[in-house]
C-alpha cells in the first residue's frame, strides 16, 4: 500500500471512509484555494509502522467533488530542509496559507537530534498549490514549549494568524506581512478545556472557531471553543468529534460549495495508531452557532 515514487495517483473514495487509500496520510489541513479546487495537506505516516518519528514528507490531495481525489505527490521532505534535524523525520501536522500569489507552506520540525526540546515552525513557498515549494527556514523569535501543529488562519481583512501547540498549552499571534515573522508576542489561548494538540481556526457568521484534540487516553476526541476575537479570549462549547477508534485525533473544519465539512484522520485500514487514514464527513451547526456531533462515516 504505498505510491511512493508515483507522482501522482487518482483515489476513488466513493462516498466513503477513509477517503486516502493509496498511502498512509494524518493531520488533514484542507483549504478551498482561487481555483475553486479543495486541496488537503497531510502528514505522511510510514509503513511498516515505526512511530512518528519516521515521518518524512508530505503529500497534497486534490479534489474539485470530494469523492476523486489526485494524489499531488511528495511536495517537501526532510532532506530539503537545511536547518532540519539531521536524522530526518518528525515532519508532524501541517497547514497552509495563501497571501498575493503565494502559498505558505508551514510545518513542525525539530532543528536538532534532541527533537522534543528544537522544534520549530518551518516555511516553505510556493506560486503554486501543490508543488515547487522551497524551504525558506523558520519563523523566528517562537520557542518554549511543543511548537508543533501549526494553523494559519486569514481574517477578511486580510490579517493573518498562527496558532500552535501540544502538550497542554496552545498560542496565538498576528504573522507579519511577509507571512514568516511574527509581530509582537504570541499569545496564549484562554479558555479552551483539556487542550492537547491541533489546532484549527476558522470563521463562520462573524464567530471564530478554535478546534482541537484533547487529553483522553489512547481515544483523543474533538472540542472546540468560539469567540468574537481571532485571538480569543475563548469560550469552550465542548466535544464535536468523539474518538475515531485512533489514539491521536487531528482535523480541519472548511466550506465548500456551501456546504461544511470535517477532515480527520483513524485507522480503520491499518488498526494501527501510526498508519492513520484521512476521512471526511458533514458538519452541522445549530441555529445558535454550535456545532452538532459529527457522525462518522464508516466503509
Ligand atoms: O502526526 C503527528 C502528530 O500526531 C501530530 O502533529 C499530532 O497532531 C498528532 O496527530
Amino acid at each position: 500500500m504505498t505510491t511512493q515514487g508515483i507522482p501522482k495517483a487518482l483515489i476513488k473514495s466513493a462516498g466513503q471512509n477513509p477517503i486516502i487509500t493509496s498511502i498512509y496520510t494524518a493531520d488533514p489541513s484542507a483549504h478551498v484555494w482561487e481555483d475553486g479546487r479543495i486541496y488537503i495537506y497531510a502528514s505522511h505516516d510510514i509503513d511498516p509502522p515505526q512511530g512518528c518519528d519516521l515521518m518524512d514528507a508530505y503529500h497534497v490531495f486534490c479534489s474539485d467533488d470530494l469523492v476523486n481525489w489526485v494524489d499531488e505527490g511528495e511536495i517537501l521532505h526532510s532532506r530539503d530542509v537545511a536547518w532540519g534535524r539531521p536524522e530526518g523525520g518528525f515532519m508532524w501536522a501541517p497547514d497552509c496559507a495563501y497571501k498575493n500569489g503565494t502559498y505558505y507552506f508551514y510545518y513542525p520540525h525539530p532543528s536538532g537530534s534532541d527533537w522534543n526540546d528544537t522544534w520549530k515552525i518551518g516555511v516553505a513557498t510556493s506560486d503554486k498549490p501543490a508543488s515547487g515549494f522551497i524551504d525558506r527556514g523558520y519563523i523566528e523569535g517562537l520557542g518554549g514549549f511543543a511548537m508543533i501543529d501549526p494553523c494559519v488562519f486569514i481574517d477578511d481583512d486580510g490579517r493573518a494568524y498562527m496558532y500552535y501547540g501540544g502538550g497542554g498549552k496552545c498560542q496565538g499571534g498576528e504573522l507579519g506581512e511577509d507571512m514568516m515573522s511574527i509581530k509582537g508576542p504570541m499569545q496564549d489561548m484562554t479558555g479552551l478545556e483539556d487542550f492537547h494538540e491541533a489546532a484549527w481556526v476558522f470563521k463562520r457568521n462573524g464567530l471564530y472557531y478554535l478546534t482541537y484534540a484533547d487529553n483522553l487516553e489512547d481515544n483523543n476526541r474533538m472540542r472546540y471553543a468560539t469567540s468574537r476575537y481571532p485571538l480569543g479570549p475563548w469560550t469552550y462549547q465542548g466535544i464535536f468529534l468523539e474518538p475515531t477508534g485512533c489514539s491521536t485525533t487531528h482535523g480541519s473544519v472548511v466550506e465548500y460549495k456551501g456546504q461544511w465539512y470535517l477532515f480527520y484522520h483513524n485507522q480503520v485500514i491499518s488498526g494501527h495508531g501510526n498508519l492513520r487514514s484521512v476521512c471526511i464527513d458533514y458538519l452541522h451547526f445549530n441555529e445558535d452557532g454550535t456545532i452538532q456531533t459529527v457522525v462518522q462515516t464508516r466503509e
